[in-house]
């Protein structure tokens, strides 16, 4: 690795764990745990145990609509009572158990009902907002000495991460060898400075940070979602689902996102069975029961919540029906102490049942809030 990229290369180590999959077991210093990837992780197809099924208590909508269509773009959700986070213990990494720990417990909760975008925000969409404020993402700006106190000069270098497959097969328990920091890479420039987004209009728009993702809400007249709006969008109305579209994972053999299949994450390893190798255009799979697209696969989603790993256990240690939860206080995740994070939802392109499942509905990812990756972007949400 040359000097001049090496600060930075170390600066994306820990933003790459939370950024990638948030799978904060696969970087814990205990070689125990190393193993068990190792052993499990490209064998791992068995459908997941859940551990508590009954924890599960049935969705209740709203009744109340509001009158009048719908913002362009956008579903109503109607929100009300239900059942968040996920008890599957073998979520991720097969047979390591509690890989999901931080969205468990299940627990009650209740939101207002809202307006929600059909699907993620595109590259069309956000180029209007660029095009009407001159806003400049964060992959776009050079990093500062303010920020990075430590690098070189030289080392201040605009980009973003981009995902490259491997030349063969590795193991699953060192994710710097299939990310690499691409200069010049950015919303524009997906895959680096020789790519455009010409064609790919209706593709899912890619690295943003958490403020880009706010700062194009704020000027849509929308917001990011909550993390409890997101998922009970993304359950459709429906009760302890393990997807946004019931529990099979390929209902009459069909995949219902665009995931990973095939060998991860070897070159030419996707085989793209469910259509697409790589990101897919916006609404390519049947949409949940609201009407919402891509819920789950083709890029992970902001939502407004800081994470915190045991946010969902307190709040059930309150034993109460939680009203419009807005996350919590403070980011806290013990893996990455002084890492500033929010939550994302739904997984990716990239998930595969070989290690990265969080496709599945109830789980959770993480991402430092000022790094991006071509793996990620947003969707929003409007209140009446
Ligand atoms: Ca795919
Ligand atoms: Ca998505």
């Amino acid at each position: 690795m040359k000097n001049k990229t090496f600060w930075i290369f170390a600066f994306l180590t820990i933003f790459i764990i939370s950024i990638t999959y948030g799978v904060t077991k696969l970087i814990s210093p205990k070689e125990k745990v190393k193993e068990k990837v190792k052993e499990t992780a490209l064998e791992c197809h068995e459908t997941p145990n859940t551990s508590e099924p009954s924890a599960f208590k049935p969705t209740i909508e709203n009744k109340n609509k509001p009158s009048g269509k719908a913002p362009e773009g956008m579903v109503w959700i109607p929100g009300g009572e239900f059942s968040m986070g996920s008890n599957v213990e073998d979520e991720s990494l097969c047979s390591i158990k509690g890989v999901t720990k931080d969205a468990a417990p299940i627990h009650r909760v209740y939101v207002d009902g809202y307006y929600m975008d059909k699907t993620e925000v595109t590259n069309e969409e956000f180029e209007k907002f660029v095009k009407a404020t001159g806003y400049v993402t964060v992959a776009e700006q050079k990093p500062t000495k303010e920020e990075f106190p430590t690098a070189n000069e030289e080392d201040l270098i605009t980009g973003s991460v981009v995902f490259t497959p491997t030349p063969s097969a590795v193991n699953l328990n060192n994710f710097l060898q299939w990310w690499r920091y691409e200069p010049g890479a950015d919303w524009k420039h997906p895959e680096g400075p020789q790519s455009n987004i010409k064609g790919k209009e209706k593709y899912p728009v890619v690295h943003v940070v958490y403020e880009d993702a706010a700062a194009y809400a704020k000027w849509a007249g929308k917001r990011l979602p909550t993390e409890a709006e997101w998922e009970f969008a993304a359950r459709g109305g429906k009760t302890g689902n393990l997807y946004a579209w019931g529990n099979d994972l390929k209902p009459k053999g069909k995949f219902q996102a665009n995931i990973y299949q095939g060998h991860f994450p070897i070159k030419d390893g996707d085989t793209g069975e469910d259509g697409f190798k790589g990101i897919a255009p916006t609404a390519q799979f049947a949409p949940n029961a609201y009407g919402l697209y891509d819920m789950a696969g083709n890029v992970w989603e902001w939502v407004n919540d800081w994470y915190s790993v045991d946010y969902y256990k307190s709040l059930a240690e309150s034993g109460k029906t939680v009203k419009n939860p807005q996350g919590p206080n403070a980011y806290y995740d013990p893996n990455d102490p002084t890492e500033i994070k929010r939550v994302h939802r739904g997984g990716s392109f990239l998930c595969t049942d070989q290690y990265c499942t969080r496709y599945m509905v109830g789980t959770r990812g993480k991402g430092e809030i000022r790094s991006a990756a071509n793996h990620v972007g947003f969707r929003c949400v409007k209140s009446i």
